[in-house]
């Protein structure tokens, strides 16, 4: 390994986890961290956590998703590169406030480069969304100028969460070894 290809590696990966409160933003942190699940309390204000998956580095801010804590979501905007929004896909009544608070982030100035990946959660749950019927109510193949995931997960038993962190960490391949490209061209 090269020492550039080195120091890509070192480069720490800013992610935000949105959502609405319950959604199982708390519990998908934890997941990530002890790969068991652990009793979780309602986020207070704002939680980062950094995790390394296959060489990469993420720094994970877990960010409260009740109603009066979202107006101070754009404070986590700068240099983010991922948004993990989580869904409880057993909340029907509430997808439309998370679609409102979605096209919102995407249409903020600090978000413009970031990905974004979105965990249809709680699908242990009887009665629940599809990620299918999920992506359909977000519009989400509307979205052009942002590149966008859906996977769905169970946060209580992990099932799903590695699926969606694979896609986060081949994007960043991609972009370190376009990096590596450019450099290599340089000198
Ligand atoms: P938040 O951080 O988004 O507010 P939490 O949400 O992670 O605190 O989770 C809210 C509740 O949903 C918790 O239940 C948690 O155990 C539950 N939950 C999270 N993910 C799943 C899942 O995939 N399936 C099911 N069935 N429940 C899930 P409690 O009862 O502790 O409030
Ligand atoms: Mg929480």
């Amino acid at each position: 390994m090269t020492h550039l290809q080195a120091k890509t590696e070192q480069l720490e990966h800013k992610v935000i986890i949105v959502g609405l409160d319950n959604a199982g933003k708390t519990t998908i942190l934890y997941q990530f961290l002890m790969n068991e699940v652990v009793h979780t309390s309602p986020t207070i204000g704002s939680n980062v956590e950094e995790i390394v998956v296959k060489n990469t580095h993420f720094l994970m801010w877990d960010i409260g998703g009740q109603e009066s804590l979202r107006s101070s979501w754009n404070t986590y905007y700068s240099n983010t590169e991922f948004i993990i929004l989580v869904v409880d896909s057993i909340d029907r009544e509430r997808l439309s406030i998370t679609k409102e608070e979605l096209y919102r982030m995407l249409a903020h100035e600090d978000l413009r480069k970031a990905a974004v990946l979105i965990f249809a959660n709680k699908q242990d749950m009887k009665g629940c969304m599809t990620a299918a019927e999920i992506s359909t109510y977000l519009t989400l193949s509307s979205i052009k100028d942002h590149p966008w995931h859906i996977q769905s997960c169970c946060a209580l038993t992990g099932e799903g969460l590695c699926q969606g962190l694979e896609w986060m960490t081949s994007r960043i391949g991609e972009q370190r070894n376009l990096l590596l490209f450019y450099l290599d061209l340089l000198t």
